[in-house]
């Protein structure tokens, strides 16, 4: 008997071809949320799944004695995942690191150049019917290249987006993160380590790209954001919840900063209204690792996870080991 596998989401089919020498494979092709119960239920009938960002696996949804034997994330991120509680019952945990970070950091400078140059605001505008003639401040916005890029957060996309600033785009590049990277790494992504506060107060365009985490929790909020510059924009692509939505909504309306680009929210798919009441923020659902290249390359990594863990119990990417297999 083959063990039984439940693909969370509706997926690329090959990437289910794949899986279905080693598992039966139950893929929910239905666009709509779980709700807790049901995904509680079929995560009770299956041995394994592959799940998103957006499907959690902790200790209320295992169980006491779970049938699950592994959970393998199509995501980097894993804040999905109870992954002490997931160790403490056996079940192995996986992402997909690596094969999103240049596709994401390539957002990421997307999103930062939409914002700062008012893309999305300046096509509301044209649409509209609005434009009429040219004006010399029309949609003026802030400098790009030559400026001072911060990074909080400098892990593999923090490190691909400070490439892109400093090697591109000829910009100073600071960061701040929990640990300073070795020489060798700064020098490779030209970037000079800061203190969270020197980092707010200097960055012209200030990208988040940390992990969230009951320590990154509202690592941006009102306190923060009033420490930044007046002309500055902040671009969120790490996960909703490091930023304080309502305080950003504030600080935007009352133009204490010029403007955000966002990819992620608190409690997406819900968006907090007042962001939608500001023009001076790019709004975009949750898409930076978006491309069909790296979808796929996601899928099957999360796919080639399963495999290789019930094959010889040795997963590509494990988040935590276990005693036993
Ligand atoms: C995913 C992401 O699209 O990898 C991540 O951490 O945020 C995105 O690439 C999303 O989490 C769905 O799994």
């Amino acid at each position: 008997m083959k063990p039984k596998l439940l693909v969370a989401r509706p997926i690329f089919q090959t990437v289910i071809d794949t899986l279905t020498d080693t598992f039966e494979v139950t893929h929910n092709q239905a666009d709509v949320p779980w709700t807790p119960d049901t995904w509680q239920q079929a995560i009770a009938q299956h041995d394994a799944a592959l799940t998103t960002g957006s499907d959690p696996i902790n200790a209320k949804v295992l169980g006491l004695q779970p049938k699950l034997k592994m959970a393998a994330n199509m995501a980097v991120g894993f804040n999905n995942f109870d992954v002490p509680a997931m160790t403490a019952l056996g079940v192995l945990a996986s992402n997909t690191p690596d094969v999103l970070t240049e596709t994401t950091a390539d957002f990421g400078f997307a999103l930062l150049m939409a914002t700062a140059r008012r893309m999305t605001e300046s096509e509301h505008y044209l649409r509209a019917g609005q434009w009429k003639q040219w004006r010399y401040d029309m949609f003026a916005g802030a400098e790009v290249h030559g400026s001072t890029l911060g990074i909080l957060g400098m892990g593999r996309i923090g490190q691909a987006i400070a490439r892109r600033g400093a090697l591109g785009f000829g910009m100073n590049v600071l960061y701040h993160n929990r640990s300073q990277l070795d020489a060798a790494t700064e020098a490779s992504c030209q970037a000079r380590y800061v203190d969270k506060e020197t980092l707010l107060k200097t960055a012209d365009h200030l990208v988040l790209v940390l992990p969230y985490s009951a320590e990154s929790h509202h690592a941006m909020g009102a306190a923060e954001l009033a420490q930044m510059k007046p002309t500055a924009t902040l671009v969120n692509i790490a996960r909703g919840g490091i930023v304080d939505d309502a305080a950003l909504a504030v600080a935007l309306q009352n133009r204490q900063i010029a403007a955000a680009g966002l990819d992620v929210f608190e409690g997406e798919p819900a968006l907090n209204p007042a962001l939608l009441a500001v023009p001076n923020v790019v709004l975009t659902p949750h898409i930076a690792s978006a491309t069909v290249k790296t979808r796929l390359a996601m899928a099957q990594l999360a796919a080639d996870n399963l495999t290789a863990y019930f094959a010889n119990g040795k997963a590509l990417t494990p988040l935590n080991a276990l005693a036993t297999f």
